[in-house]
């Protein structure tokens, strides 16, 4: 019998129980979606959710991210303090108990295309107290400022799953047991490493990006011994994966806007805000090239942002690039 802290007794001990039934449930279809992507090369849930079927962003959908985004559209409602919810994978507000307390913004199922290689996925969430008063939530209830998270985590699909959860005191990670199928604390206060030697982007698009960030490509691909240099480059092309080596072994994680371009790929409220709310609570910083990304205004459910997050004193030098 394992002697570790359920997810569920640590979240009943820590948050009060409205919020604590939210996370349980979310967890739950976690679960279930942890259980399809192990199971997708055996069931029928490769490949696109129906021809030319597109979502908000104009992007193919796989089934398992339609599949998913159901799931935890069923776990929230069960959960009744759940208000209402954003995902990636649809484009308005869902409206699900008027007298819920909070609102969830989600990317069920972040990296899908990996699932077709076997390779990680992600699930990525932050949860809102309303600023409305009871009744039909408001828009408003969405568009807060990171800052203003009441809890915040992902849950990578690796080679075991693993979710990482903050309250707004430290974080947490809970592995999926596949003898129970119950989550346990596995990685108890987690702390990144202040300095990191591991920088993680998509190279490919070097072409793309402004002279900054290739200067500070270039000076994390310069030889120094004295600190290191030259970094590794890891990237997985799964967020919640390649923010799970960020957090637990130091780096940093960045996806930059191209140049001339305002804003990068990721989106704002369900990737960037609750990634940097867990790094930040972990000790690290997180910023967008400007500013800390957990005190930017949102004005769109779907906005993107650009992103440079992970050990201190890596994403201070790349500040040093970016802010000019
Ligand atoms: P690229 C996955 O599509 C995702 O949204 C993130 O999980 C990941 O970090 C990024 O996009 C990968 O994008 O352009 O490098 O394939």
């Amino acid at each position: 019998m394992d002697k570790r802290m359920k997810l569920s007794d640590f979240l009943t001990g820590s948050v009060n129980l409205e919020l604590a039934k939210l996370l349980i449930a979310f967890a739950e279809g976690c679960k279930v979606i942890s259980h399809l992507v192990n199971n997708a090369g055996v069931s029928d849930i490769f490949g696109a959710h129906a021809p030319d079927f597109t979502n908000v962003h104009g992007e193919e959908v796989q089934k398992l991210d339609h599949l998913t985004n159901k799931i935890l559209h069923d776990y929230l409602a069960a959960a009744e303090s759940c208000a209402g919810y954003i995902s990636e994978e649809t484009e308005d507000v869902t409206y699900i108990n008027d007298t819920g307390n909070y609102v969830v913004a989600m990317d069920p199922l972040d990296g899908s295309s990996n699932i077709d290689i076997a390779a990680p996925v992600g699930t990525i969430f932050s949860v809102n107290e309303r600023l409305s008063p009871i009744g039909k939530i408001q828009l408003s209830d969405f568009l807060q400022k990171g800052a203003n998270a009441k809890a915040a985590g992902y849950v990578t699909y690796g080679s075991s799953t693993v979710l990482v959860l903050s309250t707004g005191k430290g974080v947490n990670g809970f592995t999926l047991s596949t003898g129970d199928n119950d989550f346990y604390i596995s990685h108890p206060n987690i702390v990144i490493p202040e300095k990191g030697k591991i920088y993680s982007i998509n190279q490919g698009n070097i072409s793309k990006f402004g002279d900054d960030v290739r200067g500070f490509i270039d000076y994390c691909t310069a030889v120094d011994n004295n600190d290191s240099r030259p970094y590794r480059l890891r990237y997985i092309g799964a967020m919640a994966a390649d923010m799970h080596r960020t957090l637990l072994k130091g780096g940093i994680f960045m996806y930059p806007a191209n140049k001339g371009e305002a804003k990068g790929k990721l989106r704002l409220l369900y990737e960037c805000i609750p990634m940097a709310f867990i790094v930040e609570q972990a000790g690290g910083e997180a910023i967008d090239g400007k500013m800390r990304i957990l005190e930017i205004q949102p004005s769109d459910f779907h906005e993107r942002c650009a992103i440079f997050t992970g050990s201190k004193n890596l994403v201070q030098k790349v500040a040093e690039f970016t802010k000019g």
